[in-house]
């Protein structure tokens, strides 16, 4: 086994050295950028490539940031690694075929991904075919071990198709990753062309859903975080041929991206060459593990640089118009909260009017004015979409504003969130405080664009799921599982390391990724010592290895209450099906901790390594009680949190009142969605026996994931497998596995 020991040498590079607004933001609609589906397949190769990154004048002889990027046919020299943006009809199914071009991890000159995987994560582990070894040691690695050693092979990797009703063998989930030398598959793996490993997938997808921008993006088991750092996300835009905003944005004679705007807002660091920086370990001095277990994970990601569409804090040059700009966060654990002002005149800048969401639009317009009491920013957290449109009419330079201040015309897209969010540190003004800046040029335009109308509304009003027959309620706990500040000896290094503590792992429901619980620590080799592990009672064997709580029926609607007990917001994700949040409620955190800790057994914890309890919470045990017997009603095996909610029942934002397949879960409060195993389009009032999807959810023997989207947590255990249970048979369906996909 190859790996290696060596430290990155790369110097973090000062933001604030970084010219912000020299350089046009990347138009990803652009001809080399998008891929309009014409009914044949569309290639997609994973490619290390250079991308001209970083602003103009940075560093000096600047030849571009060796990324990763999905690279379609003709887009050899586009601008940024972001990409494409490929246009997709409703109920016209895209077959795309994605090739794993990445290479060696040994050969790899994208530094951020060489010099921090983390091999003692429970992860892809392709040269061992998944037994990760290093994940299952009770002690951590030490220097010359190879779990203290980056991977050093073919790179695996998995497209994954973010908020798309697909069949499971489509989704690209953590397990069906496939190695660059084609060799190694994970369990997962499918391709339309034969299940013998490859370098490459064929997906067909199938588009029924709602016009939408969902996206897609890396999904690799441990190492998510890295290879959608490296460049690995692009767009997919479900065009519905009855939509009646989205083709009022187009300009006649003008190219599409000429008032519609893709806006992908993610968080980096670089080094003094240029270079994408990842902080791992102890690289550039500074010591970023907070715990010796796991050498090269961070928590959070929390990057120093604002990257817009790929490049570094970019301006857009705007006329007095309407704009359609479509937000995505695909940063790795940062939030925004975003409004438009001019800093020189001090003045609000023209409101956000929200359209559409995750999964579709909204039913009417909402209107995010900065200058509002409340509401008066956008809230992003990883993984959420927003369809935002902007007039810049009356806000060009010289017009005086509403503080007697004439405007700069130059319009900063600012942002306000803390990281973690909601309680850490402030952005910085100078720099993680700005997004990118629209400059307004030009006199007054005739646009013939939709105008947003708060009374009207821009669709059929959306299926209300509250009018569905509720099969089910579960009550699912966050939990971080902290580890204690020690000196230990850098694994990395060698080096005696005073390390802070700090999280762990991250988990939900308490329950690690594979539905086992650790039952002690075996011994034999006192050198090696490795965990003993048995399955959580009464999970279900999914015949892949994991141990499943969430088993859904098609067709049923369930209601699923997400109460976070760790310090920050985590946004929850779904994957197959759209949800609707219903609201949120902050609880008594320290008494329902007592209650929850007091309703655990005698048990082993991991991390004291010795058996405590009962009526102590034990880390990673799963849930305290049964998870299938109903606790005031609902499933999940926790106390009910309902005698230790306090406060108000605070309904979704307005701008969150649509499909959402990403949602914030606030620290110290329960969030409350409702979700149906069903197509978008069925009234709510059918029942659920006859509610199905075009597929069968079962087709092939796999499921689906659910997660947190801070992609640093679902690498670390954040992140639970689940599989629906079909109410129909195979052969009635639309499509078929083998024959349609
Ligand atoms: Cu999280």
């Amino acid at each position: 086994m190859r790996a290696q020991a060596v430290q990155s040498t790369q110097i973090p590079l000062n933001p604030k050295n970084i010219p912000q607004f020299v350089d046009e933001l990347p138009d990803l609609l652009a001809g080399d950028s998008l891929l309009v589906d014409s009914g044949t397949q569309i290639d997609l190769t994973m490619t290390e490539r250079l991308s001209m990154v970083l602003s103009t004048g940075t560093v000096p002889n600047y030849q571009g940031t060796v990324t990763w990027a999905y690279i379609g046919s003709g887009q050899a020299n586009r601008a940024s690694y972001l990409g494409p943006v490929v246009l997709a009809t409703k109920n016209s199914p895209t077959q795309i075929k994605f090739i794993n071009n990445l290479g060696s991890a040994a050969s790899t000159q994208v530094l951020a991904y060489k010099y921090s995987t983390d091999q003692t994560l429970h992860w892809a582990d392709p040269m061992h075919d998944g037994m990760n070894m290093w994940n299952h040691m009770a002690r951590p690695p030490v220097k010359g071990e190879e779990g203290a050693e980056n991977y050093l092979d073919a790179i695996p990797a998995v497209p994954h198709l973010h908020g798309g009703y697909i069949p499971p063998v489509l989704d690209g989930g953590p397990d069906a990753w496939f190695t660059s030398d084609g060799v190694k598959v994970g369990s997962g793996y499918y391709s339309r062309d034969g299940l013998s490993p490859k370098n490459y997938c064929i997906y067909n997808y199938l588009n029924d859903q709602e016009g939408a921008l969902i996206w897609f993006h890396d999904h690799t088991l441990g190492a998510t975080r890295l290879n959608v750092y490296c460049g690995l996300a692009g767009a997919y835009l479900i065009l519905d041929p009855g939509d009646t905003v989205l083709p009022t944005f187009f300009v006649e004679g003008q190219p599409l991206g000429y008032t519609i705007t893709p806006l992908v807002i993610q968080d980096r660091m670089f080094d003094t060459n240029g270079q994408l920086f990842f902080p791992a370990d102890s690289a550039g001095g500074l010591l970023w593990a907070l715990n010796p277990e796991h050498p090269y994970w961070v928590p959070e990601f929390i990057g120093d640089t604002i990257c817009v569409n790929g490049k570094t804090w970019p301006r857009k040059t705007v006329e007095q118009r309407r704009y359609l700009l479509m937000f995505i966060n695909g940063s790795n654990a940062r939030s925004y909260e975003l409004s438009l002002v001019d800093p020189v005149s001090k003045n609000f800048g023209p409101p956000l009017w929200v359209v559409a969401t995750d999964g579709g639009y909204l039913n009417k317009p909402v209107r995010i004015d900065p200058a509002a009491a409340v509401n008066n920013k956008l809230l992003m957290m990883p993984g959420e979409r927003y369809w935002v449109i902007v007039d810049f009419a009356g806000y060009a330079g010289t017009v005086v504003g509403p503080n007697g201040v004439p405007y700069s015309g130059k319009w900063l897209l600012k942002n306000t969130a803390k990281a973690p969010y909601p309680g850490g540190a402030s952005p910085q003004g100078a720099t993680t405080g700005k997004i990118m800046q629209f400059v307004v040029t030009g006199g007054a335009v005739v646009d013939t664009s939709y105008n947003p109308d708060p009374t009207a509304f821009i669709r059929p009003v959306i299926n209300d799921l509250t009018l569905a027959p509720l099969a089910k309620t579960r009550q699912l706990t966050l939990n971080e599982i902290m580890g204690m500040p020690q000196n230990a000896i850098d694994p990395v290094t060698g080096v005696l390391t005073a390390y802070p503590g700090g999280p762990l792992e991250i988990l939900v429901n308490n329950t690690k990724w594979d539905g086992y619980r650790i039952t002690g620590v075996d011994n034999t080799d006192p050198m090696m010592p490795i965990y003993t592990k048995s399955p959580i009672p009464g999970f279900i064997d999914d015949g892949h290895g994991n141990y499943l709580s969430e088993i859904p029926t098609e067709g049923d609607t369930e209601l699923w209450e997400i109460v976070n007990t760790t310090a920050d917001a985590h946004p929850i994700h779904t994957h197959l099906a759209q949800f609707q949040l219903q609201s949120r409620q902050a609880y008594d955190t320290k008494k329902y901790f007592a209650a929850y800790s007091t309703a655990f057994p005698a048990g082993f914890d991991f991390t004291m390594k010795m058996n405590v309890g009962p009526g102590v919470f034990i880390p990673a045990y799963g849930p305290p009680l049964a998870y299938d017997t109903p606790i005031g009603g609902k499933y999940g095996g926790n106390p009910d949190v309902t005698p230790f909610l306090k406060g108000p029942v605070k309904a979704a934002l307005p701008q969150e009142a649509g499909w959402k397949d990403t949602v914030m879960a606030p620290p110290g409060m329960v969030t409350r969605f409702l979700i149906r195993w069903a197509p978008q389009g069925i009234d709510p009032t059918t029942p659920s026996t006859n509610c199905h999807l075009s597929f069968d959810p079962s087709a092939g023997g796999g499921g689906y994931v659910w997660h947190c989207h801070i992609v640093d947590h679902e690498d670390n255990e954040m992140m639970r497998p689940d599989m629906i249970t079909p109410n129909q048979d195979e052969p009635s369906r639309q499509y078929r596995i083998g024959l349609d996909y």
